[in-house]
C-alpha cells in the first residue's frame, strides 16, 4: 500500500473514531488543516520538476478528495445520530388520550343562592345585589342599631380605612344594608306618588350575598352567606311572613310535611322579632328542631329609614343562611370545607 493510501485509510479511521462534532473538526485539521498532513504534501510539491509536480499532484488531490468524502460521511452521520438522541429525548407518544378541558360547575351554596332566587323569584321577590364594604350608616344606623350595640365591637366585624358617607370602612356583617338601599331606591322612584297620597308598589325583594364576622370555627366562617328578604307593603303582616317562609322551607327542602315553629327572640331592626326552626317529618333529621332563619316585623325606625311613614307603612323581614342550608340538604357538618377550596369536596355536587 502507498502511503497516500494509508493516509486517507488512517483520516476515515480517525473520523470513524470521533462522537462529537468537536472531535471530528480536530480530526479534520490534523489532514486537512494548515499545517495539515495533505497540506504539507502539497507544499513538498514545490521542491519537483514540472512533470513530477503534475504527476504526484493528481495522486495527492486524489487522496485529498478521499479524505474530504470520508469527512463529509462522518459529518452526515454525526448529524443523523444527534438528531436521533433529540428526537428520542423529546419522544412524543400521539396516541396517548389527551387532558379533558375541566368543565366546571358551581359551589354548592351557589347552587343554593340559586335555588333560593328561583323560589323567591315564583313569590314575586326581586333579588338585591351590592357592596360588600359598607358605611356605619347602611350596615347599623339605618337598621336601628345604636352606636354603643356590641355588633359594632371592632372585633365583630373587619372595618378598613376610611369611615364617611362617601368612604365606607367596614365588611357588612348582613346583607340587610342592600335591602335598605334597595327600599330607598324604591322610595324615591315612588316619591311623587307617594306624597299625593296614593300606595306606591309593594317592596318585595331579597337580598343574598358574602357577608363577613370576626368568628372562625366548624360552623362559623369569618365570611360567610347571607340571604335576607324583605316584604314592605300597606297591608303586610306576620300571617304573609308565616306563609312565604313555610312556602319556601317546603320547596327548598323538597318535604311536604316539613313543620315551622316560630319562637319570640329580639333583633334590632324588628319588632316584635322570632327565630323560625323547621322540623322534618322524615328523613335523617325527623323530629329534631333546626334553627334556619331570624324574622320579624320591620321596625318603625327602620321603615322611617327607607323614607316611609311608619303609620302607613308595614312589613317583615328575614335573614338566613345559605352556607347553613346547603350543609343541611346535604348533610354537611363542617361549614369550613365549603371554603377550604378541596375538588375532592366540591366536585361532589356537580
Ligand atoms: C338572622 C336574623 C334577620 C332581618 C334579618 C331585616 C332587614 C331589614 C329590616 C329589618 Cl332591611 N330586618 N333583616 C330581620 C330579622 C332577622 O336575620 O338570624 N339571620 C341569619
Amino acid at each position: 500500500m502507498n502511503e497516500l493510501d494509508a493516509l486517507v485509510q488512517t483520516a476515515t479511521a480517525q473520523f470513524e473514531q470521533a462522537t462529537t462534532v468537536t472531535d471530528l473538526e480536530n480530526a479534520k485539521a490534523q489532514f486537512l488543516g494548515k499545517s495539515g498532513r495533505v497540506t504539507e504534501l502539497m507544499k513538498g510539491l514545490a521542491k519537483l520538476s514540472v512533470e513530477e509536480k503534475k504527476a504526484q499532484g493528481a495522486v495527492i488531490n486524489q487522496a485529498k478528495q478521499a479524505i474530504e468524502a470520508a469527512l463529509q460521511n462522518r459529518r452526515a452521520a454525526l448529524a443523523r445520530a444527534e438528531l436521533e438522541i433529540q428526537l428520542k429525548a423529546e419522544a412524543l407518544d400521539v396516541t396517548l388520550p389527551g387532558r379533558q378541558a375541566g368543565i366546571g360547575g358551581l359551589h354548592p351554596v351557589s347552587r343554593t343562592i340559586e335555588r333560593i332566587e328561583a323560589i323567591f323569584n315564583s313569590m314575586g321577590f326581586d333579588v338585591a345585589d351590592g357592596p360588600e364594604i359598607e358605611s356605619d350608616w347602611f350596615n347599623f344606623t339605618a337598621l336601628n342599631t345604636p352606636a354603643d350595640h356590641p355588633a359594632r365591637s371592632m372585633h365583630d366585624t373587619f372595618y378598613v380605612e376610611g369611615g364617611s358617607a362617601e368612604a365606607p370602612n367596614l365588611l357588612r356583617t348582613h346583607t340587610s344594608p342592600m335591602q335598605i338601599r334597595h327600599a330607598v331606591q324604591h322610595v324615591k322612584k315612588y316619591r311623587a306618588l307617594i306624597d299625593a297620597g296614593q300606595d306606591m308598589p309593594e317592596i318585595r325583594v331579597i337580598a343574598p350575598g358574602r357577608t363577613y364576622r370576626v368568628d372562625s370555627d366548624a360552623t362559623h366562617s369569618p365570611m360567610f352567606h347571607q340571604c335576607e328578604g324583605l316584604w314592605i307593603g300597606r297591608n303586610v303582616s306576620f300571617k304573609d311572613l308565616r306563609v312565604i317562609f313555610t312556602e319556601f322551607c317546603r320547596t327548598y327542602f323538597e318535604s311536604d310535611d316539613l313543620v315551622l315553629r316560630f319562637r319570640p327572640s329580639f333583633f334590632p331592626f324588628t319588632e316584635p322579632s322570632a327565630e323560625v326552626d323547621i322540623q322534618f317529618a322524615s328523613g335523617p333529621l325527623a323530629g329534631r328542631w333546626l334553627e334556619v332563619a331570624g324574622c320579624g316585623q320591620v321596625h318603625p325606625n327602620v321603615v322611617r329609614n327607607m323614607g316611609l311613614d311608619p303609620e302607613h307603612y308595614i312589613g317583615f323581614a328575614f335573614g338566613m343562611g345559605p352556607d347553613r342550608l346547603t350543609m343541611l340538604r346535604y348533610g354537611v357538618n363542617d361549614l369550613r370545607l365549603f371554603f377550604d377550596g378541596d375538588l375532592r369536596f366540591l366536585s361532589q355536587f356537580q
